[in-house]
């Protein structure tokens, strides 16, 4: 926080230097300025926050620091939470963290008896090993102390920059405008209104794509243009060898919007010059909720536009049109987009209904929810103790904390929340690259207070540029057993990359080091030495938040050859080899010239194959099903289910032209492997295994189904979705049916033993 929330630091500096300072405990493996002041200082390995946090739970658990009434009343999921966490006590926790079991148990002490509470997290959590279960333990701690909502209290789930929260508010941060759920169809018709599209164009079939995919399917060659705006990936984005390669593929189209001439725009097809800040009139939330405004004031420099204008001025070029044949976004200026936006968030958690321009000029600032009944705005969340949980209202159903897939309406039904807290619980798994032989140590990157970023802004003052290069700050111990001297000039590599740096020795625990990650290559001259420290880091990201892991990753350090006196360049940057890469860029190969075949067609091919084999295959069952009679009478209608499911999907496949030729292959062989019943299947056992095999045959159509639904969405194909649908259901339906024939037979089959037939198995 003293580096990079240094307005919020300076209210704390000001707490501590007054009559009643309050305690800080510090969560950092870093002695950061920050961690200097604090009153516990927790130093855990990096990537190992759920350990720590679990721990810190299990000891108020232990004291019996729970608000028992709050949590019984207000919240859901105790249960499993305290069972989780119940299996990290501090000797298990220090074992995994490294922190001293008596200093978690002080820290513990402070959070469990203080009388307010409050929590700030950001990127040493959102960047680390279990991002979003270890954001999931910060808030728990708070409810478990039943603090949200009082005076004093309350958690700051930061982001970077004001907006960050304008993304997460808006949905351009893998959520949905005003926090709406893509799973909830009403709030999707709700947002179609408001546009006044045809619900199917709103893209929801899934949360929107993150950047790692996007850069996954610029390398399978299915994204072919990529428009980057007011970011500068050639030098932020993990692993920056592969971002370079992708972004200066022959085949991508790059747009780069900037209001500098960056790395990412050095390599860009089109650079289009924008307005900042001072340029143009535009509102900006903090992650209080505050809504500020800022107005324009002084005209943009040359050709560049704010960046709303050039947007407009694409959609208008591009002819969007809303259901009635009129434009899709027809504002001219950013208060005509306010005003849509009011009525966008109205009635959400972020109500801005109540705000305008005029109200906010000239104050400072005002905290959504603003509607009616809130004129002035809320300084105060959930002091009614009511949270935004109930089924219909709640911005998701939530995610398994550990595979990332999210909760199906149904499974949030029978959570319940409904206007209370969800408390959700998480083992601490290691982290996905934990260090080992060839690369000993952990990394961790992040910022220096007197660089913002890429440094397209600090790198440019004055003052900015006496503040020291880049550097990999070591432990004592590892420059010791290295025979590291300070500023010497190492080689840092990991399995991505390599950096050439000088070292700062002190400041970490053993095993840990940190760089900043703000060097660039823009104001290198002739090429000079890598140093980005993204050369290095893994695109390794939390399967929920969709956040790389900046902080961790293994590497190794190694002395480079004595000089005398000058520093070489023993790893030279490959920013230059990229912008050459860009310029050579055969424009032909952009567009769709060379010869394309999409998955669709053999997709549906597939699965029709499979529905007729499935019919098949029940009919087949049929005579041989003579002595019982529970499977035949079933089998009977199974045939008819299996054929109205057929029937639904051949006009689909038909209209987008079905190729069978591969798909007849695959979902024969899964057939013929799941049905080999020389001898019939007139033993209870051999039925049990048919119908073990038939789910599994419905399964796989299923599967085939459910890829079909998001593509039926993303064709705009309403007669598709329709068809998908009700396919699926029809079968679920008989999957159920294969598994309560498994269920009543089972018994019988598994457990009472049957008279050996001659020459049988003894
Ligand atoms: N001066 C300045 N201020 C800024 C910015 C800037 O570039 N410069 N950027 C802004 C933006 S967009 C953002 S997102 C914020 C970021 O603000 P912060 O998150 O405060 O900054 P970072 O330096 O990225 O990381 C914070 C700390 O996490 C620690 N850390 C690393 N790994 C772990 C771990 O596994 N567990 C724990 N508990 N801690 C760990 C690091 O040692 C570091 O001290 O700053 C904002 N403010
Ligand atoms: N290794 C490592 N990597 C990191 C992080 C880390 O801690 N470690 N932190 C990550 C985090 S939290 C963040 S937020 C990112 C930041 O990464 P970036 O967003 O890529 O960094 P910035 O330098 O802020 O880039 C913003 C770009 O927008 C331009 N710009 C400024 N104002 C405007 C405007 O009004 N319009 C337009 N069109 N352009 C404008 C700037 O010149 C700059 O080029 O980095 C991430 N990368
Ligand atoms: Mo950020």
């Amino acid at each position: 926080m003293a580096a990079t929330q240094t307005v919020l630091w300076t209210r704390i500096l000001d707490r501590l230097a007054g009559p009643n300072p309050p305690k800080i405990v510090v969560v950092d493996p870093r002695v950061s300025d920050t961690a200097k002041l604090a009153t516990v200082h927790l130093q855990p390995r990096i990537g190992t926050n759920v350990a720590l946090l679990n721990g810190i739970q299990f000891l108020m658990f232990e004291n019996d620091w729970i608000d028992w009434d709050y949590v019984d009343n207000h919240t859901v999921g105790i249960e499993p939470l305290k069972k989780t966490v119940m299996e990290f006590p501090p000797d298990k926790v220090e074992q995994i963290t490294g922190v001293p079991a008596s200093l978690l148990r002080k820290a513990a002490e402070i959070i469990g008896t203080s009388k307010t509470l409050l929590s700030t997290a950001l990127q040493g959590i959102y960047q680390s090993n279990q991002a979003t279960a270890a954001a999931c333990q910060i808030n728990n701690i708070n409810i478990l102390r039943g603090m949200l909502g009082k005076p004093g209290c309350g958690i700051f789930q930061m982001n970077g920059q004001p907006t960050a929260q304008n993304n997460r508010e808006a949905g351009c941060d893998g959520e949905f405008p005003g926090f709406r759920n893509h799973l909830n169809p009403v709030h999707m018709e709700d947002m179609a209104r408001l546009w006044n599209i045809d619900p199917i164009k709103v893209p929801h079939w899934n949360e929107p794509t993150h950047v790692e995919n996007i850069l996954s399917f610029i390398a399978k060659g299915t994204i072919q243009m990529l428009w980057i705006s007011g970011t500068n990936p050639l030098v932020s984005l993990p692993n920056l060898g592969r971002v370079r390669e992708l972004l200066t593929k022959d085949d991508l189209f790059v747009v780069a919007q900037d209001i500098f001439m960056t790395e990412t725009a050095a390599i860009a097809d089109v650079v289009l010059p924008g307005a900042q800040w001072g340029e143009k009139t535009g509102c900006f939330t903090n992650v209080d909720r505050t809504v500020h405004i800022s107005h324009k004031a002084v005209e943009p420099p040359g050709e560049a536009k704010s960046d709303l204008e050039i947007f407009l001025d694409y959609g208008k070029r591009m002819g969007f049109k809303d259901k009635d044949g009129q434009p899709l976004m027809p504002f001219k200026t950013s208060e005509e987009v306010f005003e849509a936006w009011k009525k966008m968030s109205k009635g959400r958690p972020c109500d801005y209904s109540g705000l305008s321009y005029e109200k906010l000029t000239g104050g400072s600032g005002i905290q959504w929810p603003c509607n009616d009944e809130a004129p002035f705005g809320t300084e105060r969340l959930f002091s009614d103790k009511k949270f935004f949980t109930e089924l219909d209202y709640c911005e998701s159903f939530g995610h398994d904390l550990e595979t990332g897939a999210y909760y199906t309406k149904d499974e949030y039904k029978k959570l319940n929340p409904n206007g209370r807290a969800i408390l959700k619980a998480c083992h601490y798994f290691p982290s996905a690259e934990e260090p080992n032989e060839e690369y000993p140590l952990r990394l961790s990157t992040g910022r220096r207070v007197h660089h913002f970023h890429t440094r397209t802004k600090t790198g440019r003052t004055p003052l900015q540029k006496k503040c020291p290069e880049p550097e990999i700050v070591v432990s004592e111990e590892d420059a010791r057993r290295l025979s590291l001297s300070d500023r010497e000039e190492v080689l840092v590599e990991s399995i991505r990359g390599k950096v050439q740096l000088p070292v700062s020795i002190g400041g970490v625990e053993k095993g840990n080091t940190f760089i900043p990650f703000h060097f660039g290559y823009f104001d290198l001259k002739d090429g000079g030495k890598a140093r980005a420290a993204n050369e290095l880091t893994t695109a390794k990201w939390d399967p929920i938040s969709k956040q790389p892991m900046f902080k961790g990753g293994a590497i190794r350090i190694s002395k480079l050859p004595p000089t005398d006196g000058e520093v070489q360049i023993h790893v030279r940057e490959q920013q230059s080899a990229a912008v050459a890469t860009a310029a050579k860029k055969h424009t032909k190969a952009q567009g769709s010239q060379t010869a394309r075949e999409r998955g669709l067609e053999q997709w549906l091919g597939e699965l029709d194959c499979a529905i007729d084999r499935l019919i098949k295959l029940f009919e087949d069952l049929l005579p041989q099903t003579d002595r019982d009679p529970d499977a035949q009478n079933g089998l009977r209608i199974m045939v008819r289910i299996a054929t109205r499911v057929g029937e639904r999907m051949k006009p689909i496949a038909k209209k987008y032209h079905e190729d069978r030729h591969s798909g007849q292959k695959r979902a024969d062989a899964l057939a013929d492997l799941l049905f080999k019943h020389e001898d019939g299947v007139d033993g209870t056992y051999q039925m049990l295994e048919t119908m073990q095999g038939l789910h599994m045959y419905l399964a796989y159509i299923r599967g085939s189904l459910r890829g079909m639904y998001p593509a039926s969405q993303a064709l705009w194909d309403k007669d598709c979705v329709e068809a998908v649908t009700e396919a699926t259901e029809d079968v679920s339906k008989m999957e159920e049916w294969c598994l309560q024939q498994m269920q009543f037979r089972s018994p019988q089959t598994l457990l009472v033993p049957l008279p050996l037939k001659e020459g049988g198995r003894k």
